[in-house]
């Protein structure tokens, strides 16, 4: 009964198992799947015999096989649920589709990632998807690892946007990671944040041919690549470049963090102020329009009302039907 309630008074704060021993807070779900990514997975499974549910728009095209991956591991937050680990040479999750498809052309990749590994190299660097394309730059390796600093890079050593600090520090971060493909422009956004420097604009403007279909490895590299060793969650994929409205939201949605610094959960609770305020004045307007209309209301309903010499008030003194006084003490 506890649990047909929850739903029905609250569907998008609380889902319930229906064994009803697991909650989850799905407001960070929420605010992802209002932006319509292709691709969304959860990593909210049990058991890696599991197909990995792909909560985006491309459903089971885009359903993924766990390959040597850890699950029911504490994400972020609870509303992030639980997260993957990949934390072996073969760890990766293969999909019933390319990603290639989308993230060769204008795309976003957003994740929570929690490592402290140390990318070595570019091309060779471990990331998050991506194909090599053996002797040439016409690739991409998107989530790529650089000395801890994580972003997008094309081509063998080529042009790369990344996160103005390091993130390998051993707690979660949530990064979103942006490429259009008709410009070029390539950006960063660590923590809700747009990371300085991390916008490039990769003039080549290559079109880019390989193909892939796996998170947490980049696929066909020769040997002496680096694996990418870290815990992943909430993986999305978008055809289309999130504004930096979105990304805020997204983290924002997340809630609190208890790895946050004072100056970090300053910055979200300013954040929280803001839009609050927003939605003040967006109230008073409505006010203000409601009163200005007052005057013209009042005369439409002064119209309705019936004239002089129509239908007489029954309760009116004098009229049959009033009550007469009644004689007492008042
Ligand atoms: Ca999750
Ligand atoms: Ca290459």
């Amino acid at each position: 009964m506890n649990t047909l309630i929850a739903i029905v008074v609250c569907p998008w704060l609380v889902a319930v198992s229906p064994s009803g021993a697991y909650e989850r807070d799905v407001t960070y779900e929420r605010a992802v799947l209002e932006d319509r990514p292709v691709g969304y997975w959860r990593f909210e499974e049990a058991s890696p015999t599991h197909r990995a549910e792909n909560l985006g728009s491309r459903e089971t095209a885009l359903a993924g096989t766990y390959i040597d991956v850890g699950l029911s591991t504490a994400s972020a937050s609870p509303s992030l649920g639980r997260a993957a680990r990949f934390e072996h040479p073969t760890s990766a999750m293969q999909l019933a589709a390319g990603l290639d498809r989308w993230l060769n052309a204008t795309a976003t990749l957003e994740f929570w990632i929690k490592t402290t590994q140390t990318g070595e190299g570019s091309w060779n660097a471990p990331a998050v998807a991506g194909a090599d394309s053996n002797g040439d730059g016409n690739d991409l390796f998107w989530g790529t690892n650089n000395a801890g600093r994580i972003g997008v890079r094309r081509g063998d050593s080529g042009p790369a946007a990344l996160s103005a600090r390091p993130l390998n520090d051993g707690a979660w971060h949530h990064v979103v990671i942006t490429r259009d493909a008709a410009t070029g422009v390539m950006q960063v956004y660590a923590d809700g944040r747009l990371s300085p420097d991390a916008v490039y604009d990769d003039a080549d403007h290559l079109q880019i041919a390989t193909h892939y279909r796996s998170l947490g490895v980049v696929e066909h590299l020769p040997g002496g690549a680096q694996k990418l060793e870290a815990s992943l969650d909430e993986v999305a994929v978008y055809d289309y470049v999130l504004s930096a409205e979105q990304v805020a939201e997204h983290f924002r949605a997340a809630g609190e963090l208890e790895q946050f610094t004072v100056e970090e959960r300053v910055l979200k609770l300013q954040s929280r102020v803001n839009r609050l305020a927003a939605e003040l004045q967006e109230l008073r307007r409505q006010i203000e329009s409601l009163e200005a209309a007052g005057p013209a209301l009042d005369s439409q309903a002064d119209r309705a009302l019936p004239t002089p010499g129509g239908q007489a008030d029954p309760m009116a003194p004098g009229a049959a039907g009033a009550a007469a006084p009644v004689p007492g003490n008042g």
